[in-house]
């Protein structure tokens, strides 16, 4: 079902404080930069290495306002690890799955993610204290029959 680890989200205070910290200590590079009203968050990603299905990331997570998911998680723990987003074929059919088996799946359908995938969370609570995101790829194409 996971067919890698998408990216790891890290949840900041100043994303472009952030941003210098991860090119000048890792040579990372910023591929995406993005504004996600719905989800409350502007973001960067920073691209580790290409997989089979897509990249792996770091994205960086900057809350828009004290009222959103990354600025209630920043008050309430400080700056650090905010979610772990797996790659998966078919985010719709990911979610019916886990589902299925119990876990709370936040969205009711797929949102739109950034670099143009769709996302879907998973409660942290029912993941260990993780909370979970699950990341379709945008169609590029290249699986066309
Ligand atoms: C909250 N909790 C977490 C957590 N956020 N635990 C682990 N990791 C997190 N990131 C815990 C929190 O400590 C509480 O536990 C409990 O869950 C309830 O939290 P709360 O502060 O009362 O907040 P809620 O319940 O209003 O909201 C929590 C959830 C919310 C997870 C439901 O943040 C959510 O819907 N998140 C999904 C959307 C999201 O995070 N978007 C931003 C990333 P205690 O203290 O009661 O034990 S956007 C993104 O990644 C994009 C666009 C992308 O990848 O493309
Ligand atoms: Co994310």
């Amino acid at each position: 079902m996971f067919m890698r680890i998408d990216h790891v989200g890290i949840a900041c205070h100043d994303l472009e404080e952030k941003i210098a910290f991860f090119e000048r200590t890792f040579d990372l590079t910023v591929v995406a930069r993005e504004t996600n009203e719905e989800q409350g968050v502007k973001e960067a990603m920073l691209h580790i290495a290409d997989g089979e299905g897509g990249g792996s990331y770091i994205q960086l997570l900057e809350p828009l306002g004290p009222d959103t998911p990354v600025g209630k998680f920043l008050a309430k723990r400080g700056e650090g690890v905010h979610h772990v987003a797996f790659g998966v074929p078919d985010v719709a059919e990911a979610m019916r799955e886990i589902g299925g088996r119990g876990v709370r799946v936040l969205d009711a359908e797929p949102r739109h993610g950034t670099l143009g995938s769709s996302i879907a969370f998973l409660h942290p609570k029912d993941m260990g204290g993780v909370l979970t995101e699950l990341v379709q790829a945008p169609d590029t194409g290249d699986a066309a029959p």
